[in-house]
């Protein structure tokens, strides 16, 4: 025991002379003899020492990677560097958001957020699924990044020069999905797929006819790189049988043009378990159901036939949206089916494009199918079977490339640098494994703390994955944080995957916005977000010394601006009934200089950062006095950037 200190004692030493310039001694052995101090103190040990400086950014220096997490049930995206896992910012998406000025009385941001209203209905909360980014030849650019909501189908456009949301598209046809947002190689498409299968109308259909009726699908997003916005129109869907569709990924280098999305529930069970059910009283519960089959299968859709067939008219309009139906799709060899083992949980391409992983979440095998030898069956016109709607079933056997016993509950699949490697998250046993998947073989497993859902790695989803930094998207956190009451913080954990070293567990950090499901890791430099907006990009920007009231009847524009440490015009008179619009100008040239803007009792605030005008409009419907005033410390002189509205009966 005393000679294991001793040895530690030593490296630590060593460590610390290699890090600081020979000839300080007397500095050196201070600082370590206080760093041996602190390791006693705090009970670390050198791996923890280890792990530290691995993850420990110094003040001033910067991270190598940003990460874009889904928020879940919040509904925003969660930016986080790494290694340092420090949060940098939570994107507001599908949620009105007070800091951000989004949705709170700000008129471009509650256009975003107006776009995503389903059948007319505002609302105010996402369920965030899964983040893509804008690739380039199957690389990521670091331009955009997308993201669903599972729970009322929508998709939604992240600028990643300003880190924030321009658009939100409502599926027109889904009542709810899960397989988005997946991008193809050159963004041309973003993937939507439905999950819990419902009439694609927005009228009533019983139970009763859930087989005849009800359907499942997947919707192409076309997107605009010119305009940065999905264009609805050139965007269509195909109808897809009722299975619970699952996720989704485009296919890449050889797979590229055809879109992959696993399914559950291909039994078409629904269930009424429980007292209380008003149909199918009695039945085994859904889950039971969904689970009794063997296999499941994976759609595999030729996107580029279902491309020409939506441009030379072969759809049908539902809801106003372009659709493919099976049948159209069947007739022209774009759709087929492969058994996969049953309630799978993702559907994931190696960087080659050839390899496909599915894990079956009850089978502690993970199937690695062979992209050439599906290929192969649907040239040869070689099919197994039929399934109910028609489809032409693959053989699963003649699918396979091998499959591998990984452990238990195996779910979603990241590739590393090195060729062949990839990792996949095992659920029930709270671990990951390192495996080979050319070879199909386990190499290694990584405890982690709990029960891991997604995980990511650097680039792991791209032709060329960084290796280097893996993260365990954890639903679990039980005892590894201060405990805040029975609802846990998530539970993010950094894994070091250095190439022939064996993996290592080196950070944990808390998430306590929501629940992640997939995040995205893209190396740093590849982004260029701006520091400050150009005045001449917003159409209502105040110039200085053109700031000024203007009153046509009841309608009142307000054109102000701002600048440290004070609104221009201050005072300003209306009368009940006025129809408010308010353009407000930030001058500021000023690096982090944003200014906010808040009227009490009006429900109003902003965020007008350096060079951006944003205009707000209400109506003057309160008689009184509102302070209004800036809610952003932006100078010693804060407290007095603030003025009246002063509202006459
Ligand atoms: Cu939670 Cu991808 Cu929606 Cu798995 S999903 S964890
Ligand atoms: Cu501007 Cu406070």
């Amino acid at each position: 025991m005393v000679k294991k200190t001793m040895k530690m004692k030593r490296v630590l030493q060593c460590a610390l002379f290699g890090m600081i310039a020979v000839g300080m001694s007397t500095t050196v052995s201070a600082q370590s003899s206080e760093l041996e101090k602190v390791m006693t103190d705090r009970g670390l040990t050198q791996q923890d020492m280890l792990a530290a400086a691995k993850t420990y950014t110094p003040s001033g220096k910067l991270d190598e990677y940003y990460v874009f997490s889904s928020g879940g049930q919040s509904g925003q995206v969660i930016v986080y560097g790494v290694p340092s896992m420090r949060i940098l910012k939570y994107i507001a998406v599908f949620t009105p958001e007070p800091w951000q000025g989004y949705g709170i009385g700000d008129v471009e941001s509650q256009k975003v957020l107006d776009g995503g209203k389903m059948r007319g209905k505002t609302i105010t909360w996402g369920d965030t699924h899964h983040p893509g980014l804008s690739e380039t030849n199957g690389e990521y650019d670091g331009d955009y990044l997308f993201i669903n909501d599972k729970a009322n189908p929508r998709v939604a456009v992240i600028d990643l020069k300003t880190f924030s949301t321009t658009q939100i598209v409502a599926n027109p046809i889904f009542k709810n999905e899960h397989g988005g947002a997946f991008v193809t190689p050159n963004t041309e498409y973003i993937l939507e797929a439905a999950q819990l299968p419902a009439p694609l109308t927005n009228e009533y259909v019983s139970l009763d006819e859930f087989n005849e009726k009800y359907r499942g699908g997947m919707t192409m997003w076309k997107f605009d790189r010119k305009r940065g916005k999905i264009s609805v129109k050139d965007s269509f869907s195909v109808e897809l049988p009722p299975y619970s569709q699952d996720l989704s990924d485009a296919g890449k280098k050889i797979s590229e043009g055809w879109v992959f999305c696993n399914s559950f529930n291909s039994e078409r069970y629904v269930g009424g378990f429980g007292p209380g059910n008003t149909k199918y009283k009695d039945r085994l519960p859904h889950e039971a159901g969904m689970s009794s089959k063997d296999t499941d299968y994976l759609h595999m859709i030729n996107l580029k036939v279902a491309e020409n067939l939506f441009k030379e008219g072969k759809t049908t309009k539902i809801n106003g949206h372009d659709v493919l139906m099976m049948k159209t799709m069947v007739e022209n060899n774009a759709l087929f089916l492969i058994p996969e083992p049953k309630s799978p949980h993702g559907v994931m391409i190696d960087p080659t494009g050839q390899y496909l992983t599915v894990s079956g979440k009850l089978d502690t095998h993970v199937s690695v199918y062979d992209f050439k030898k599906m290929k192969a069956l649907i040239d040869a016109k070689k099919f197994e079977d039929k399934d109910p709607y028609g489809i032409p079933i693959l053989s699963m056997k003649d699918s396979l490339h091998g499959q591998v016993e990984l452990g238990l509950g195996p779910l979603h699949t990241q590739y590393d640098s090195v060729k062949g490697i990839a990792y996949t998250s095992l659920f029930v046993d709270s671990a990951i494994a390192k495996w080979d998947y050319l070879n199909l073989k386990l190499i290694e497993k990584v405890a982690i703390h709990y029960n891991v859902g997604h995980l990511v790695a650097a680039e792991g989803d791209t032709v060329s994955p960084d290796g280097k930094y893996l993260i365990g998207l954890n639903k679990l956190a039980i005892d590894r944080f201060l405990q805040v009451g029975p609802l846990h913080p998530q539970n993010h954990q950094l894994i070091d995957i250095t190439a022939g070293q064996p993996m290592k567990l080196i950070y944990d950090m808390p998430l306590p916005l929501g629940e992640p499901h997939y995040a995205v890791m893209i190396k740093a430099d590849k982004l260029k977000p701006i520091k400050r907006f150009k005045q001449k990009w917003f159409k209502h920007r105040v110039r200085p010394g053109r700031e000024g009231v203007i009153r046509d009847g009841n309608k009142v524009t307000i054109n102000s601006t701002l600048i440290r440490s004070h609104f221009s015009p201050e005072m300003i008179e209306l009368k009940v009934g006025d129809e408010v619009t308010w353009h407000i100008t930030n001058l500021e040239r000023a690096q982090d200089e944003t200014h906010g803007f808040s009227i009490g009792f009006y429900n109003i605030n902003g965020s007008i950062e350096p060079g951006e005008t944003n205009t707000f409009t209400f109506t003057a419907d309160m008689e009184g006095v509102f302070p209004y005033y800036c809610t952003e410390f932006c100078s010693a002189l804060h407290l007095e950037m603030a003025g009246y509205i002063l509202v006459k009966p």
